[in-house]
């Protein structure tokens, strides 16, 4: 399968002699090739979706969501076929699949419903015969750029919004996950997306991404990804003047209190820290747990992870699956050595699979550390695998201090059965996303999704929130008085 670029309704070979192979990451069997394109591309991309704007912002916002509602009907459709592709590119279980799947198809619903609403407001005004109101306006082009991990959900947070709001886009995905943003456009084409509404463009980063950028055209950019990329992405739009959302990392901790219900709390850190071999910007790295339980959640914590069957996603007794390829596995094993050389204790795992039947794949066996150090390096950074660090502490106020220490705020999770524990933490856990008795995976659509800090930049995808970044509020007065009134100037 090679792949072609969607650009005004078209799917268009680019002309590029740069292209890069697909790999599957639990065998590294090569699923087809992806082109690098060029700034030509992204320039005809840009063209064809700013021609196509102007017309679709002409149509009423519940006609627009009319496409969203037929996407969704599309994702539902598709669902196990979609799942299973997304298995075999990205490597998640194919549980977790048919999940990720899901998100988008709620995503379409919900976003579609919103094409019946785009609320506005409306205002007094300080003069006599004069009406005030707000509305929300289209944008323009906006460029998305999206992670592998979540290649079909994220796209979604973006992509949706953005076309209920009147805008269209040009969309570079993960050069890792182009499969997944293929289908996605295949299903655009299907439910008859006019021409240009919906662009794609494959490629790197440092090229087509930076050329995205920097186009006068393109007047939003989404972008989640690390926080390294982010802050180029943001240093680029910023120079440029583009409104940029940034959604990067986390440095997710679960916080396990005195009174927690262990086993609970057992289960939601393995779910959380282990399911897509800990590749989900939410997942939790971090368990912050009271002196008094600490023994006894790791002896339950090294039983729920004797469980935990490691190998190709789309075997249904799998758990654990691949990670997305050799670099992230290099870049885990590192961080293992790292944490190693700082004196943390390794209480499981700690080494790539590469045995029969592991010896081809990208597989990493989910590690715990112990006695942690809240400053050493696997404490702070985002190593964005199955790695997950105890750090011992002795009351809430400790807990909570630990878990703001780190540079990113994305989500934190809190066990206790204390109802006044649970308060102070839902208030002062400096997280954009709080999970009370739960893990740190697991956000739903329709609330803002993102973080704190390193994590963002203030905006947030999904929920209502989204439509803040694909939408300019526009003030309008209508004076009825029929004459000249000077708001501000003293007229009596
Ligand atoms: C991500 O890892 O970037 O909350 C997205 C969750 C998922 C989305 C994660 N619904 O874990």
């Amino acid at each position: 399968m090679e792949l072609k670029n969607f650009i005004g309704g078209k799917w268009i070979e680019s002309d590029t002699l740069r292209k890069v192979p697909i790999i599957n990451p639990a065998n590294e069997e090569i699923l087809g090739e992806v082109p690098l394109s060029t700034n030509s591309e992204v320039e005809l991309a840009v063209s064809a979706a700013k021609d196509a704007q102007k017309r679709w912002a002409l149509i009423p916002a519940p006609k627009r969501a009319d496409y969203l509602y037929e996407i969704g009907y599309k994702l539902k459709e598709k669902k196990e076929y979609l799942a299973q592709v997304l298995t075999k590119e990205m490597g998640k279980v194919i549980e977790e699949a048919r999940g990720e799947v899901q998100e988008g198809i709620d995503m379409a619903f919900y976003m579609a419903g919103e094409g019946r609403r785009l609320f506005g407001e409306t205002t007094p005004s300080e003069l006599a015969d004069k009406f005030a109101m707000s509305v929300r306006s289209p944008i323009g082009v906006v460029g998305l750029i999206t992670p592998w991990n979540f290649p079909i959900a994220i796209a979604t947070w973006k992509s949706f919004p953005a076309l209920v709001a009147g805008n269209t886009f040009v969309w570079k995905p993960s050069i890792e996950t182009p499969m997944m943003a293929y289908e996605l456009g295949k299903i655009f084409e299907e439910v008859g997306l006019p021409d240009g509404v919906a662009n794609i463009v494959f490629g790197a980063g440092t090229d087509v991404g930076t050329a995205l950028i920097e186009h006068p055209d393109v007047k939003v950019i989404s972008f989640t990804g690390s926080n390294a990329t982010g802050s180029k992405v943001a240093e680029l739009g910023g120079k440029h003047l583009k409104k940029v959302s940034l959604e990067m990392g986390g440095k997710n901790a679960v916080i396990v209190m005195d009174d927690a219900d262990l086993k609970l709390a057992t289960e939601a850190i393995i779910w959380s820290a282990f399911g897509t071999a800990g590749q989900r910007c939410t997942a939790c790295s971090r368990v912050i747990v009271h002196k008094d339980v600490k023994n006894e959640l790791e002896e339950q914590l090294l039983e729920g992870i004797s469980k935990l069957t490691i190998g190709d996603g789309l075997d249904p007794t799998v758990k654990v699956g691949p990670v997305i390829n050799r670099a992230a596995l290099e870049k885990i094993s590192h961080y293992v050595q790292i944490g190693k050389q700082e004196g943390a204790r390794l209480l499981v795992g700690g080494s790539a699979l590469s045995n029969p039947p592991f010896d081809q794949g990208y597989y990493f066996e989910p590690t715990i550390f112990t006695d942690v150090k809240n400053e050493m390096t696997i404490a702070q950074e985002e190593i964005f695998g199955p790695v997950v660090s105890v750090i011992e502490v002795n009351s809430l106020e400790e807990a909570i201090e630990v878990n703001n220490s780190v540079k990113f705020g994305l989500s934190s999770s809190i066990f206790s059965q204390d109802v006044n524990k649970i308060f102070k933490a839902q208030r002062d856990l400096d997280t954009g996303i709080v999970y009370i008795n739960a893990g740190t995976t697991g956000a739903e659509i329709h609330l803002p999704f993102g973080g704190t800090k390193g994590t963002g930049n203030g905006h947030r995808d999904s929920g209502q929130a989204a439509l803040d970044v694909y939408t300019e509020w526009k003030s309008i007065y209508i004076d009825y008085s029929g004459k000249l009134q000077r708001a501000q100037i003293d007229t009596e």
